[in-house]
């Protein structure tokens, strides 16, 4: 075991180091950005020697590497995973502390990394945490957006975009590596050669990625697009000063913002033109990398294994291949096998809309050379397979199957996700490839999810078990033989009551609101979206609401509902049921017969520091998309894992969630993947299901009677009428057995013994919902990429 222990004074003499000849900045005048950046850089030094000694064990080893490309990495915060990881969080505070300044003030000056835009880019960022604990030697490759994801804000209960600026201040953790560029071209024609009309510069940025203990650390590697040529001088000579800069804008506009879509295709040529940046980029890196090794490259894919994060990166077959053939003299069929049998794609998503498709005519415009290839990789595969499968079809090149005909292995997110893949999108691709398909299900990093953001939870169960659980997460199930005792099971709800005090100290400063931490935390945050169905909680909170209205003296269970997530900018339904929760939020909260029972909170800008202050606070976790639709979900981990019972739909890894903590410690409701596809036949099924429930009935005609739109009554007819006509993800038909199981949850809370019980038993039994384990299986069934650690573990 190699932690880095370092004292507290070592620690304080650097920060005061980084204080003056980093920052050039004395005690008296430094503010708390200076401090947060001297404490970052002290640290950061502690993580170049694990980071060194990785780099030369992998050399050393001369074995494989992973290569992780995705366009999104959702990191958050770095400051306090480093510290963690380091052992340093102690001295960190006391150095701090020594100094007159707050630890948590500033871990909090920190500005989110937000270069993604939910689950798949969260995903990406746990595995890079589990790759480096693991000891597996990894590349992240990415772009480095100078504006990740929008801010949110609210404007009369509406969604507002503001651009982000995380790069506005210095980026702590990151090296800028002038020498390491590539060129990447764009347009123009093959004559035997391809002759690019446009060219930009890919520029490496690195952030090192330290594992547990500070035993390995890995690299996540993004690219920034610069300009050829800086500065158009003849332009400025003749006085046309915004000319001179335009090759410069153009240029940087590749890497300049993360596109604020999920799971919706964004169609735009930029979006390509970022696709094939990146991808090339890493592709002409990872080429480089294995030539300097002195490596046939015939033997390419016994050193690389090439994981495509969704299609996004799906351009690296024929980019791979292009390298092979054009710059190394590959021949053509051969180029398509070592292609093959270093990539990998996984599936994220069944959406059809969400399946990239680029225009043929944009795409031959951007990529002549590569569409020559598809073409090749087009007919090698039909006339191999027999199949009827083409990758270009309807004047579109189509990427997911781009992506599984070029992969030699295809992979989803949950069991029921996997299978789904297999007979739905690519069920002719299965048939002509079978066992091409696996299944990987989704996991999260216990350290950033359990450890780092659960302090209460992290010591409690340190006192019970140890410690050895944070990078061998089945060890909870120690945890199991405790839940009969009734001294653990008061010390686990102590936990609990004082994540959901410091909650609600938070809601104080961040919205104004006073919530009481006695009240079950019931939570849903995520990304809008139809198929997720805020639209269906929000309903059944209004339901709830008139029936405490209806009975002002029963007996009712104390609930604070709270919201987070963003919309994308241009997805109009989304951002209604935006404007619908915070228009009921109004009403509800400020109703005197139920404020004391009732209240809906939706805290604007949700993001990963949010989730780390929401996720341990939590009594309910709503994972509810209409089942057949969630991939896999990894908040639902992240709160069965903090002790949160679920009320969920049978969909994505609800499904294995279920299994692990028992069906008695899980509120199931809702049709299944199956009845959902056969009501969807059904004549009228949502107007016969809101013609069988009284509930439903009087909150859509409150609604549309613009009982929570005063001023505007005709404000969500649109929502409304959709709910009539078009209810595609089944909101009508689910709402009463919804309805119905939320009572059980209400009922089920009061009995404090038995609601302990099976809170403690969903953090025991969900050890499996590590990222290691799915990291695990990534580098035995894909990868074969053995852990470089020693057994001792350094
Ligand atoms: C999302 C799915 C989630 C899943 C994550 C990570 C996309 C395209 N897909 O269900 O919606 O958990 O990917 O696999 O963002």
């Amino acid at each position: 075991m190699t932690n880095t222990t370092i004292a507290p004074e070592d620690l304080q003499k650097s920060i005061l180091q980084h204080l003056e000849k980093s920052l050039g900045k004395d005690t008296q005048n430094a503010t708390l950005y200076d401090w947060r950046t001297s404490l970052s850089l002290a640290l950061r030094d502690l993580v170049v020697d694990p980071w060194f000694r990785s780099t030369r064990k992998t050399y050393e080893a001369a074995g494989k590497r992973v290569y992780y490309l995705s366009m999104e990495f959702l990191i958050g915060r770095l400051l306090e995973d480093v510290a963690i990881n380091l052992g340093a969080e102690d001295a960190s505070r006391k150095a701090l502390a020594d100094l007159g300044l707050e630890y948590d003030k500033v871990v909090r000056d920190e500005p989110d990394a937000a270069l993604g835009n939910g689950g798949l880019g969260r995903l990406a960022a746990c595995f890079l945490d589990s790759l480096s604990t693991l000891g597996i030697p990894a590349y992240g490759y990415g772009i480095r957006y100078e504006h990740g994801l929008f801010e949110q804000h609210f404007e009369d209960g509406r969604q507002i975009e503001v651009a982000e600026g995380w790069l506005a201040q210095r980026h702590t953790w990151e090296f800028e590596r002038p020498e390491v560029t590539y060129r990447i071209g764009f347009g123009g024609h093959v004559n035997g050669n391809w002759e690019p009309a446009e060219t930009v510069i890919a520029n490496a940025y690195d952030t090192p990625i330290l594992g547990w203990k500070g035993r390995w650390a890995n690299t996540l590697r993004l690219w920034s697009a610069k300009p050829t040529v800086l500065f158009d001088l003849g332009s400025f000579n003749r006085g046309d000063l915004v000319g001179a800069v335009v090759p410069e804008a153009l240029a940087r506009a590749i890497s300049r913002v993360l596109y604020p879509d999920d799971t919706t295709e964004a169609g735009k040529e930029l979006r390509l033109k970022q696709e094939y940046f990146f991808t090339s980029a890493s592709l002409q890196d990872i080429v480089r990398r294995f030539g300097s090794e002195g490596y046939d490259i015939d033997t390419l894919a016994d050193h690389v294994a090439i994981q495509l994060n969704d299609t996004h990166p799906a351009i690296a077959g024929p980019e791979l291949i292009r390298l092979l053939v054009d710059d190394h003299g590959v021949e053509m069929a051969r180029a398509i096998e070592i292609a093959r049998d270093c990539l990998a794609y996984t599936n994220h998503t069944l959406l059809p809309e969400a399946l990239e498709r680029w225009d043929l005519g944009l795409f031959a415009r951007t990529l002549p050379r590569h569409l020559q290839i598809i073409e090749t990789i087009e007919a090698d595969h039909l006339s191999r397979t027999g199949s009827h499968v083409r990758i270009i079809e309807d004047h579109s090149v189509k990427m997911g199957e781009l992506a599984f005909v070029m992969a030699h292995c295809v992979n989803g997110v949950s069991a029921l996700h996997s299978e789904l893949v297999k007979k739905t999108v690519f069920a002719d691709l299965n048939r002509d490839y079978p066992g091409r398909i696996i299944n990987q299900t989704n996991g999260v990093t216990p350290r950033r999810w359990l450890y780092n953001c659960n302090a209460p939870l992290r010591e409690l169960i340190n006192r019970t078990i140890g410690e050895n659980w944070v990078d061998d997460l089945d060890q909870l199930k120690k945890l199991e033989t405790h839940v009969s005792d009734a001294g653990f099971l008061e010390d686990f709800m102590a936990a609990k009551q004082a994540n959901k005090k410091r909650l609600a100290n938070w809601l104080g400063e961040q919205v104004g609101q006073t919530v009481d931490p006695a009240a079950m935390f019931d939570i849903q945050i995520k990304r809008i979206h139809e198929y997720k169905r805020q639209f269906m909680n929000i309903l059944e909170t209004i339901a709830h609401w008139n029936e405490i209205r209806d009975n002002p003296n029963g007996d009712w269970t104390p609930r604070l509902k709270i919201f987070g997530g963003k919309a994308a900018p241009g997805y109009f339904v989304a951002k209604e049921i935006i404007h619908l929760i915070n228009d009921v939020s109004r009403v509800i909260n400020t109703d005197p017969v139920t404020r004391d029972r009732l209240k809906v909170i939706y805290p604007p800008n949700y993001n990963v520091s949010m989730a780390e202050v929401l996720i341990p606070a939590a009594d309910l976790s709503e994972q509810i998309s209409t089942a057949g639709k969630e991939a896999s979900g990894t908040g639902n981990m992240k709160f069965a894992l903090n002790g949160a019972l679920t009320i969920g739909t049978l969909d994505g890894a609800n499904v294995e969630i279920r299994e692990r903590v028992g069906e008695e410690n899980f509120f199931l409701f809702g049709l299944t993947a199956e009845e959902v596809v056969n009501r969807r036949t059904q004549h009228d099924f949502s107007r016969t299901a809101i013609a069988n429930s009284p509930h439903l009935a009087r909150v859509l005609n409150q609604i549309a009677d613009g009982l929570f739109s005063a001023g505007d009554p005709g404000r969500y007819h649109g929502l409304v009428t959709l709910l009539y006509e078009h209810d595609y993800f089944l909101v009508t038909c689910d709402f009463d057995d919804y309805h119905a199981t939320q009572n059980k949850v209400d009922t089920a809370f009061v009995d404090r013994r038995r609601w302990s019980e099976m809170a403690a038993l969903n953090t025991a039994r969900s050890g499996w919902f590590s990222s290691d384990r799915t990291i695990e299986g990534y580098a035995k069934d894909i990868w074969n990429t053995p852990s470089l650690l020693d057994k001792s573990g350094s």
